[in-house]
């Protein structure tokens, strides 16, 4: 098939922000990076609203950032469907629809963009086809991921150039922080960004910081995690504006901001705590150390996911800085001894630092919008 023109992509936002996170970047880059028709279908707009303040979600019909973004509601209307059509994470793509592919001269190229893994099984299944039980279709497969032979990372084009520019300007970081009301940085001060869910070891964590010689500054995007740190406070809730202080913590608490704003927190902060699927990959591109809250399974399986990054992420770091990685992680997991954890992580910061520099260079050169259309140009 020939370049294609036009993509639709799927969305069903399950909970959180991360399907939609995902979607929304993969759209404006197919978009605006890759001159694509896009047609971003969302049955749930008030959640995307969160990351596109623009957004009107009284709209069934509307453009955004060079985006048609179309309210997908239980009865749907069939459309003439796109040359590339992505289904994200495994969503159900109306069945008119899918008829409509399969009778289309060219078929669409149809692909299942599925969630990120480190896992080694990801190889191997990615773009395996499934074909349609009774249409003359396939549906393929499509995983992101870490290594040459999955589809790679959404990576805008000239991020890291923008991020090199950003972490090396003092006076361009001293506005950001001026921006969020924040005073001068102070020597010997860490800025650590937390965006988590709620987290077992979250109160051992903040006494850590209260009573540790350095003095922590902590920077909190509204959300999940919030109740735990205003109880730290015995405050029984908190909101976007405020800040706490004690001992040698001070926690201001963030809005939730547009998704390049929420970039350049990761840029400027010297650690970042991440969570899910998207906040964890950006804040590999942001390149400072970091620590992953995945996204917790009841069936455990979650901590396979958490042990293969980690093993990909630590390779060829010293032992000691390995080690460090893997402690803190686990112990931010669900694991023990999160305030001996971050002692051994905040020791590594300047080798885990210049790791993830390296890392986010390595990561750069396998593009997953690139990826998908070389493989819908592949395929019939
Ligand atoms: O919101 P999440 O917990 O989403 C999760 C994961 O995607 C997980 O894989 C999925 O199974 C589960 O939901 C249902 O975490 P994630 O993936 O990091 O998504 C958060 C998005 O929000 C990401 O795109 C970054 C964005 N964000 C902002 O735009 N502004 C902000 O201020 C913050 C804190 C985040």
């Amino acid at each position: 098939m020939a370049r294609p023109n036009s993509c639709d992509i799927f969305c069903a936002v399950v909970d959180n922000y991360g399907d939609i996170g995902v979607c929304w970047r993969l759209a404006r880059q197919m978009a605006n990076e890759q001159g694509l028709q896009v047609r971003m279908w969302v049955d749930d707009l008030r959640s995307f609203g969160k990351l596109c303040p623009e957004l009107d979600v009284t709209l069934e019909v509307q453009t955004c950032r060079g985006v048609e973004v179309r309210h997908w509601c239980k009865t749907f209307t069939v459309v003439e469907p796109a040359d590339l059509v992505i289904g994200a994470f495994a969503c159900e793509v109306p069945k008119s629809y899918v008829e409509a592919m399969a009778s289309r001269h060219p078929k669409s190229v149809w692909l299942n963009l599925e969630y990120l893994s480190a896992e080694d099984w990801v190889e191997g299944c990615h773009q395996l086809p499934s074909p349609h039980p009774s249409l003359p279709l396939s549906k393929y497969f499509f995983f992101p991921g870490f290594t040459d032979k999955t589809g790679g990372l959404l990576l805008e084009r000239g991020l890291l150039v923008r991020r090199d520019a950003f972490q090396s300007d003092a006076s361009a970081q001293a506005e950001y922080w001026q921006c969020l009301s924040l005073p001068p940085r102070v020597a010997g001060e860490l800025r650590v960004s937390l965006f988590g869910y709620e987290n077992e070891a979250m109160e051992a964590l903040l006494s850590a910081w209260e009573y540790g010689s350095q003095l922590v500054t902590c920077l909190l995007p509204e959300g999940r995690a919030l109740p735990q740190v205003a109880a730290h406070f015995g405050v029984t809730s908190g909101k976007a504006g405020d800040v706490w202080q004690r001992g040698n913590l001070r926690v201001h608490v963030l809005p939730f901001v547009e998704q390049e704003q929420y970039d350049l927190l990761l840029w400027a902060c010297d650690i970042n705590f991440v969570r899910g699927e998207d906040s964890c990959v950006r804040a590999q591109w942001a390149g400072r150390p970091f620590i992953w809250h995945i996204y917790p399974q009841h069936d455990g399986v979650h901590l396979e996911k958490l042990e293969a990054l980690r093993q990909l992420y630590t390779a060829g770091l010293p032992d000691e800085a390995a080690l460090a990685v893997q402690n803190m992680w686990l112990s931010w997991n669900g694991g023990q001894g999160v305030a001996t954890a971050w002692q051994d992580f905040i020791a590594q910061r300047v080798c885990l630092a210049r790791h993830g520099v390296g890392w986010s260079q390595r990561l750069s050169k396998n593009s997953l919008a690139l990826n998908l259309l070389d493989f819908s140009r592949r395929t019939e």
